[in-house]
């Protein structure tokens, strides 16, 4: 089925100017970027982004390292992109993420923020239910 779905640079790929390396990675996975926005994320669109975190212990540094800089928002269309992105980005905990991934092949090896948060380069929504509540957050326009 095609689907969109939200796939965010965080701040440190955005520093680290990883942007082309992941959308090669995204057009070989059979998948197009329609939309594009670097934003620096406020507070309150923070919060909503990561409100299924809320009350986790790593929950405050997530949103400190997400408003630390700005990111690239992206919307990523194609046949069964949700489950494609999520398997491109690898494990949450780069350290886990196997090589051929993103977090497997691009993290530095500097992954853990002051604060214990862990820097994974990029969020990709983990269902549709989540797709459409996170896109428009980035993207008010949008429409399903
Ligand atoms: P993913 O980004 O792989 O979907 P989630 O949604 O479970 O993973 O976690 C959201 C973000 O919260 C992660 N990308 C990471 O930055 C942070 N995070 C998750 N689990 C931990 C943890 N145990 N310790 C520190 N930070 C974490």
């Amino acid at each position: 089925m095609r689907v969109q779905t939200l796939l965010m640079l965080k701040p440190d790929a955005v520093a680290r100017k990883l942007q082309k390396q992941i959308f090669e990675r995204v057009k070989n996975a059979g998948l197009k970027v329609v939309r594009e926005r670097e934003l620096s994320v406020d507070a309150e669109s923070a919060a909503k982004l990561y409100k299924v975190h809320m009350g986790r212990p790593f929950y405050p540094g997530l949103i400190n390292f997400i408003t630390s800089g700005p990111v690239l928002a992206t919307i990523v269309e194609g046949d069964n992109a949700i489950l494609t992105i999520r398997d491109l980005m690898g494990n949450t905990d780069p350290r886990k993420a196997a090589p051929g991934t993103i977090r497997g092949d691009l993290s530095d090896g500097d992954i853990l923020t002051s604060d214990g948060t862990i820097k994974n380069l990029v969020h990709g929504s983990d269902s549709l239910e989540s797709a459409r509540y996170e896109i428009p957050i980035l993207f008010p326009d949008w429409k399903a």
